[in-house]
């Protein structure tokens, strides 16, 4: 399952999959980083969508809405810890968000996603130890739920992409 997985520096809004995972935060407010690219991007429709379906979405989780004028068909918005020294529960969160934007995407019937390296921007999670996670969490995902043909990881700076490419070689086959 592992095959799935490819590592890629770059512009997440720039992605032709079926759909985009964006770090939002739990307020669904939008922000900066890749959040602030991809509202900016897609759109005010994506942010009105939010509004009219949810009210917040809880850390370690994510909820769904059509992607505006992005290439792709949806954008989950999934919500990883803040980092806050590491005891406060940050590796479970971080795993969950990741989990749970694999299975909406499941349940929308998508078979190609692409996702940002979640909460190692503005959110501070030291990137070599979310990195593992998140390799970690998407690869036994799969190898359970063989339904996704492409899993990208985009990721925007070169220290991001050596972090997933050093944390690329612990995950099992
Ligand atoms: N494509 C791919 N990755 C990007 C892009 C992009 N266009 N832009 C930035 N990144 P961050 P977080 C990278 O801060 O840590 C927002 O304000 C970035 O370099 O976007 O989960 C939200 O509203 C980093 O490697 O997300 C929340 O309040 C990674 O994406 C808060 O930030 C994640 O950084 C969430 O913080």
């Amino acid at each position: 399952m592992k095959d799935k997985i490819t590592l890629i520096r770059g512009d997440i809004t720039q992605q032709e999959v079926e759909v985009l995972v964006n770090a939002a935060n739990a307020h669904l407010a939008g922000g900066g980083g890749v959040d602030g690219a991809i509202h900016h991007a897609g759109g005010a429709a994506i942010m009105k969508e939010l509004k009219e379906k949810y009210r917040g979405c809880p850390t370690g989780s994510a909820v769904i809405t059509r992607a505006g004028n992005l290439r792709a068909r949806y954008v989950i918005h999934a919500v990883g810890p803040r980092w806050q020294g590491g005891n406060k529960g940050e590796p479970t969160l971080l795993a969950s968000a990741y989990r749970t934007s694999l299975a909406l995407a499941q349940q929308y019937g998508c078979q190609t996603i692409a996702f940002p390296s979640i909460s190692t921007g503005i959110y501070g999670y030291p990137v070599e130890e979310g990195a593992k996670i998140a390799l970690k969490t998407v690869s036994q995902y799969l190898r359970e739920n063989p339904v996704f043909t492409t899993v990208r990881f985009i990721l925007f700076d070169e220290k991001t992409l050596k972090a997933y490419q050093g944390a690329y070689q612990y995950v099992g086959a």
